[in-house]
């Protein structure tokens, strides 16, 4: 796509980046797409095209990287996650807001052209409308997760309003897909489940049974992503993050769907702290203005994504 400068994933050997990675490699050239994170990237991307190893916190080193490749996009992935935040107070503020700032801080001084930084369905709360939540509501979060999502939304659209900083947001919901494990979140229980279907062993579920939450499969969040990054800038009305959907379930929905193509699983349910996480989350998402602004839409359904899911994975295990 006659692309001359890179562009740079922080954070890429997660849940998103790894497979983020692939496809910016395959939209755009694997040389212009600089994979970085604190540790190793999987055989495929080390294989296919530039890594560094990264510490988002070490602020010289960051603007090496983005001189060295000529870097003008930045999807900063680097995070820690709902439920490994509970546990790790400090370190998760401190690495996801000062991560923001120093990528912002790149773009205000004109060494980046456009930043991605994915938000959360956790900077919703307890008070927020539970079903069909809206793009603008009450946002009273009561993780610490939830809190740096939403002070780093604020933060992204200070920057835009501010200084003309080009940075993009989604809220993502719960991620489900089969090519990299989750990094310590609430909804990580819908991508352990499969991997204890294919293996024929039972599953003992963090949350209890009726508990739904809104989720979407990883090729539907990548889509989305590289959607809003491509729109035009006109198109992106909001600098905070989007609501964006696609289903939601229950645990117990989800092993019955499961059961349909593997009849003998079975589930139990020993729900501990991460059950509160999820009980302030909305049950399901209104992305009206996604799907206005700039032509969101999802591909996939949730019969769909636990039949695919179910497929891949067994390929693996046989
Ligand atoms: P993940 O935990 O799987 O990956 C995060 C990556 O960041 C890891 O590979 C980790 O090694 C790396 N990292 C941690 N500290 C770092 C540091 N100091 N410097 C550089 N790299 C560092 O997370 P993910 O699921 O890929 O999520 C990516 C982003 O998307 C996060 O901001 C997360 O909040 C957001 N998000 C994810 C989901 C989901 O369901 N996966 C949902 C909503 C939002
Ligand atoms: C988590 O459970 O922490 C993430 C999220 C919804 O942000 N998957």
């Amino acid at each position: 796509m006659g692309r001359k400068k890179s562009i740079l994933i922080i954070g890429a050997s997660g849940q998103i980046g790894t497979e983020l990675v692939m496809e910016l490699r395959r939209q755009y050239g694997n040389k212009y797409v600089v994979a970085s994170d604190l540790k190793t990237a999987s055989q495929e991307v080390l294989e296919s095209g530039p890594f560094e190893q990264l510490d988002v916190l070490d602020r010289d080193k960051l603007h090496e990287i983005v001189v060295k490749y000529n870097v003008d996009q930045v999807y900063l992935l680097a995070a820690l996650l709902s439920a490994m935040a509970e546990q790790k107070i400090m370190q998760a503020w401190n690495l996801n807001m000062y991560g923001l700032f120093y990528v912002l801080e790149l773009a205000k001084e004109g060494f980046i052209d456009k930043v991605y930084w994915p938000s959360s369905i956790a900077v919703f709360g307890p008070n927020t409308p539970k079903s069909d939540t809206p793009q603008t509501t009450i946002t009273e979060p009561v993780t610490v997760y939830g809190i740096s999502k939403l002070a780093g939304e604020q933060w992204c659209s200070y920057y835009h309003q501010k200084f003309g900083v080009d940075v993009r947001s989604l809220r993502y919901p719960g991620l489900i897909g089969y090519k990299s494990a989750p990094g310590g979140g609430t909804t990580d229980y819908a991508v352990d489940i499969f991997h204890k279907a294919v293996a024929g062993v039972p599953f003992e579920c963090y949350l209890e049974k009726h508990t739904r939450l809104p989720m979407m499969y990883m090729p539907d969040a990548i889509k989305a992503t590289l959607q809003l990054m491509e729109a035009p800038a006109e198109q992106v009305k909001l600098r905070v993050g989007y609501n964006v959907a696609a289903f939601s379930f229950t645990p117990e929905e989800l092993a019955m769907e499961i059961r349909k193509h593997i009849p003998g699983f079975t589930i139990n349910y020993n729900p501990d702290f991460r059950q509160r996480v999820a009980d302030g989350w909305p049950s399901s998402i209104d992305d009206t203005c996604a799907r206005k602004d700039w032509g969101w839409k999802n591909d996939y359904s949730f019969e769909y994504m636990v039949q695919d899911m179910l497929e891949h994975l067994s390929e693996v295990v046989t």
